[in-house]
């Protein structure tokens, strides 16, 4: 705890560009619990090359990635907004937290099932051990709170286990971390097939939301969304497709779903797919404001990113230096 504050750490991979999932998921929490927590909000550049990627648009994706964070509302001067791969100590944990893992609880994850499934030709190694490098991620920085979707519970929990299983051999090492998913937002589905996650690497354009998407993309993608042939605009398991966009709409106005099925009581598709589309335009333009004034001034966002390593490292390697002491490694002669 530093200040009185509890610690808040998360991450958003730079596998693409961010999607409405990844803000109604994670990113509009980060923003509300910041000014309560002492934050670290990470670009986990290190887990994104668990797939292939090109150089190039790694590079550009990581940074479009840390300047949505700010752009979304994140003060860099009070949140820790940094690069994973900038600060050694997260793979030089994972690599210690890797022995104290299980193949057998790794196996169990269905993000690796997935993405395995997803990508055939490329299983590695990096892919099966991505939850140990994220419990690093996490337990670096004694967190004691994690915002993220609800397709990192698992993710969350292992981290957990590791950590309670650490601090039972050598005392009490690690903070245990609590996940915190949203109510309305935590599983946002693709807009084309809406029982899938909605998800940035997804090849299909029209699948996607981007939070830089120009309103009239996203309004025609709203239109577009795949739905059914019932009519009728209410929350049930056997209409994914509506069922979503209740979900982004109740995410995005702060509405109940109940008060959102009351509204368009009677209306077509049509109506409501236009509704969900006018309400996420309103709540993206301005970040994407912001996120264009960034973008032009490239001193102060190198600034962000030189200065937030030193402090993330700083705190880092405090809780790498205990960890190695503690399982035994040779001191350090200064
Ligand atoms: P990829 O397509 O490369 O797997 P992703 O879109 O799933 O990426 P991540 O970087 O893995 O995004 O996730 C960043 C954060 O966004 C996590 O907290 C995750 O739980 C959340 N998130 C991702 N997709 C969704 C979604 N569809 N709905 C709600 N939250 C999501
Ligand atoms: N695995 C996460 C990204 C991530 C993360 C973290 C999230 C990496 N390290 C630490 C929270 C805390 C994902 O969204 N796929």
């Amino acid at each position: 705890m530093l200040d009185g504050k509890k610690t808040i750490f998360s991450g958003m991979q730079a596998t693409g560009n961010l999607t409405l999932g990844n803000y109604l998921g994670a990113l509009t929490n980060w923003v509300d619990l910041a000014d309560d927590y002492n934050c670290y909000y990470c670009v986990v550049d290190e887990h994104a090359i668990t797939v292939r990627q090109d150089p190039t648009a790694l590079r550009q994706n990581a940074r479009k990635v840390l300047m949505i964070y700010i752009a979304a509302g994140l003060d860099p001067e009070k949140c820790c907004i940094y690069y994973q791969s900038h600060v050694s100590a997260h793979a030089e944990l994972g690599w210690i937290l890797g022995c104290y893992t299980y193949m057998g609880e790794l196996s169990r994850m269905t993000q690796f099932k997935d993405k395995s499934a997803k990508h055939a030709d490329n299983i590695n190694a990096g892919l099966f051990t991505y939850p140990v490098l994220m419990a690093a991620d996490i337990l670096l920085y004694q967190s004691d709170l994690v915002p993220v979707g609800s397709d990192q519970k698992q993710h969350l929990e292992l981290a957990r286990d590791i950590a309670i299983r650490f601090n039972n051999i050598y005392g009490d090492v690690f903070t245990i971390p609590e996940g915190y998913i949203p109510k309305a937002g935590a599983r946002i589905m693709s807009l084309q097939d809406p029982t899938k996650k909605m998800s940035k690497s997804d090849e299909n354009e029209n699948a996607t939301i981007h939070i830089l998407d120009k309103p009239d993309d996203i309004i025609r993608k709203f239109k577009r969304a795949v739905t059914d042939s019932v009519g009728i605009i209410q929350y049930t398991d056997d209409q994914p497709g509506i069922r979503n966009l209740i979900d982004i709409y109740t995410a995005c106005t702060g509405k109940t779903v109940d008060e959102t099925v009351r509204e368009f009581d009677g209306k077509g598709y049509g109506d409501f797919k236009m509704a969900v589309g006018e309400v996420v335009v309103d709540k993206l333009a301005p970040i994407q404001a912001r996120y264009d004034e960034l973008a032009k001034d490239k001193a102060y966002v190198d600034s962000i990113i030189k200065n937030n390593a030193e402090k993330a490292s700083y705190f880092a390697n405090k809780t790498l230096r205990k960890v190695q002491k503690k399982i035994g490694y040779p001191e350090r002669i200064r």
